[in-house]
């Protein structure tokens, strides 16, 4: 019996000393993604602002795979859950651990003067990403690379105004929402200020602008309250492609057909982002009509003003990506927007199965 006793002690004394190793392993393990540089790797510590969408998948994606150890890179992740707050204490965090650069995806515009010159004080490079900050002094940060989010709102807003003139429809008989993204973001601002720009100058009747957050699960929501207030909608402006999955959603749910048709009663959705395939069938089906593309794949351009800066170089203050504008439907070929020509790229099948991100 005393030999039984003896033996349950020592298997259960080895239990808890494999159970302390393992989370002595998975201790270290945070400690070690934590550390400040090592060796010869530049280390980044890059806030990103959430997880709340397709595009953002594919944007923390393109930097998780540009900056790897085996690209000579150590990056520090960090998630900001929507929240600026939590983005200030990274950017505090990166600062003491001394990293080499910080590189910040702001989710909204305001409110990081303190931190940033805490940053500059330090010496540490800030590379603004996707969204911008406004801050007092364009020096707090090194530069900015990301989308003309006003633009793609005109490229938009342009097609719809081409679409419905080779149609015959009237400007008054238009009846458009806007689910916009996160206030006071970049994207968002650009992009409501494209619709409410072209409202406005061609007399459409927007009805509402609500924040859908960039969400699938609020473009539902917001969308499906818009209908039981609004009976005349006929078409929706999505400031993404998550909230415009939400918007069909509620649109079919209540008995409506998403779709180009205006003048047999469909409602029309105008989407931007156009990430992944999900986006880019439902487009080629028509029910999302156009999509202002969004290019989320930031990482090795990042990247490319990371290495001109460490070979001595000073890169530009703001980078803008070349963006497309995507549709099934034949009638708009051409754009003209503040004097310049865009090309409506026709979607098929074989575009999106060429398409990388
Ligand atoms: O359009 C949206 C995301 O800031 C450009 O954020 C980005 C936007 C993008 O949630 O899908």
């Amino acid at each position: 019996m005393k030999k039984i006793i003896v033996i349950i002690m020592v298997l259960a004394l080895c239990i808890m000393a494999i159970s302390c190793g393992n989370h002595m392993v998975s201790h270290e393990e945070t400690v070690r993604t934590q550390e400040p540089a090592s060796g010869k790797n530049i280390v980044i510590g890059f806030s990103q602002l959430g997880a709340e969408s397709d595009w953002r998948s594919a944007n923390t994606e393109s930097m998780k795979s540009t900056f790897t150890a085996e690209n000579g890179y150590e990056m520090i992740f960090e998630d900001g859950q929507q929240k600026q707050s939590n983005q200030i204490t990274a950017i505090r965090m990166f600062i003491q651990q001394e990293v080499d650069y910080i590189v910040l995806a702001p989710v909204t515009e305001k409110g990081w003067d303190t931190v940033l010159q805490e940053a500059k004080d330090a010496g540490i490079p800030v590379i603004i990403v996707d969204r911008m900050v406004d801050v007092s002094d364009e020096n707090l940060f090194t530069c900015w690379v990301g989308s003309n989010f006003e633009l793609e709102g005109k490229k938009a807003t342009e097609w719809l105004n081409q679409y419905i003139k080779k149609e015959g429809i009237s400007p008054e008989d238009i009846h458009i929402v806007n689910i916009q993204g996160t206030l006071g973001a970049s994207a968002q601002i650009g992009r409501t200020k494209g619709l409410a720009d072209a409202a406005r100058a061609h007399g459409w009747d927007l009805l509402a602008e609500v924040n859908g957050d960039f969400t699938q699960a609020k473009g539902r929501e917001v969308m499906k309250s818009l209908l039981t207030l609004y009976h005349n909608i006929n078409v929706v402006y999505c400031e993404n492609d998550n909230e415009a999955f939400g918007a069909i959603e509620a649109i079919e749910a209540a008995g409506g057909k998403v779709g180009s048709d205006l003048k047999n009663g469909e409602i029309m959705v105008i989407s931007f982002d156009g990430v992944k395939e999900k986006a880019m069938s439902y487009t080629l089906e028509d029910k999302i009509s156009c999509i202002a593309e969004c290019n989320p794949l930031h990482g090795p351009r990042v990247k490319a003003i990371i290495d001109l800066l460490e070979s001595g170089g000073t890169p530009d203050k703001f980078y803008y990506v070349d963006e497309e504008i995507f549709s099934a439907n034949k009638a708009v070929t051409k754009l003209s927007i503040d004097g310049t020509e865009y090309d409506v790229t026709l979607l098929t099948q074989e575009i999106i199965d060429d398409r990388n991100q």
